[in-house]
């Protein structure tokens, strides 16, 4: 076998080093700890306006948010399920508290709600629900890295009803055309809040639509973290190689409504208990405690660790102020 055969073969997850591994669980571990200070919140109408969860789908975000590399000035586009790929790129829980509460110290200071705040230093914009819009804008961002030989790969997350849409066909035609330096990541999680995917499209699996725009694709277990920052490395390396446009669909499962206020009953209860079995945060614990990666006191000192540092957002979060209302218009037209 050659030289370059051979690193092709080996896994990227097999570069990752113990600290990486570790750092893994921490962003999986605080999403969900995160995630679960919220839902208190908003059950205390301290939340204004919908809280949506990624419970189940973790694994996706932050495994695929891991592969990029910050020195190239990456970025993504991401779905209101990714949090974690947020917090990856930098995002903090304070501004996410501040941003669900709509208070006065939040990025957006109050101006928009959930996590619809962008930072274009640390890589992301807002998870404003796109469905698939955001395809075309990061397209554009692509180009002019191409255009300037930057480096820069870009990462758009969609769900599998965004997928169904106009904006991804023809964001998908544009960056196969083009050979742009994008990846798509699919998270197909079953529904498209209450249409099963089977009645939104007619492939058995939506990595087939890859062969219909002529680019590579991917299908990975989107509750195995590791697998996840597998296909994505890949895709990404390829990207910024030259190789142009990969469609990722991760397969995973939304166990909870799609947001709080929803209670899911369109979902069989078997089929919730059966993914609730392949939790990403369980799995991944499972995996690095069996690959004495890490025992369970180190994993049981790094929870407490996030809950303690939780504890000092959530207090913060809520001594903030309401914003001012003399303040609303503000920065919202331009002068
Ligand atoms: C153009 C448009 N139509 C409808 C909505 C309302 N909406 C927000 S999320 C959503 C469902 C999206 O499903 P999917 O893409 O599968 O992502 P998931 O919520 O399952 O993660 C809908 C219909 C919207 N944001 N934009």
């Amino acid at each position: 076998m050659s030289a370059a055969a051979e690193t092709l073969s080996v896994a990227p997850q097999a570069m990752l080093s113990r600290e990486q591994k570790v750092e893994i669980y921490r962003y999986l571990k605080l999403t969900r700890l995160l995630e679960e200070r919220l839902v208190n919140l908003y059950r205390q109408t301290k939340v204004i306006g919908g809280l949506y969860r990624s419970l189940g789908q973790e694994g996706t975000a932050v495994g695929s948010a891991y592969a990029l590399d910050k020195s190239c000035n990456d970025m993504i586009a991401p779905l209101i399920r990714d949090m974690g790929a947020m917090m990856v790129m930098g995002a903090t829980p304070r501004e996410m508290l501040l941003q669900y509460m709509a208070k006065r110290d939040s990025p957006t200071r109050g101006r928009d709600l959930q996590i619809h705040y962008a930072d274009l230093k640390r890589g992301f914009v807002g998870p404003i629900s796109h469905l698939g819009d955001m395809l075309p804008v990061f397209n554009g961002i692509a180009l002019a890295s191409q255009m300037r030989k930057e480096p820069r790969v870009c990462l758009v997350y969609m769900g599998d009803g965004a997928s169904s849409t106009g904006a991804f066909a023809e964001g998908m035609n544009f960056a196969a055309v083009k050979k742009l330096p994008v990846v798509v990541i699919v998270e197909n999680n079953g529904y498209a809040y209450s249409t099963p995917t089977s009645r939104q499209m007619a492939v058995e699996q939506i990595v087939d639509k890859a062969i219909g725009f002529g680019v590579n694709g991917i299908r990975v277990d989107g509750n195995d973290v590791l697998a996840v920052y597998d296909a994505t490395k890949r895709a990404v390396d390829l990207a910024r190689a030259g190789g142009g446009v990969t469609l990722i669909e991760a397969v995973t499962f939304r166990i909870k409504g799609h947001a709080e206020h929803d209670d899911q009953k369109y979902v069989p209860k078997e089929l919730i208990a059966e993914w609730s079995a392949r939790d990403p945060v369980v799995r991944y614990e499972n995996y690095l405690i069996d690959s004495s990666i890490a025992d369970r006191a180190e994993l049981d000192a790094i929870a407490k660790e996030i809950s303690a540092h939780l504890d000092d957002a959530v207090a913060d979060a809520e001594a903030s102020p309401m914003p001012d209302p003399e303040s609303a218009l503000e920065d919202v037209y331009a002068k």
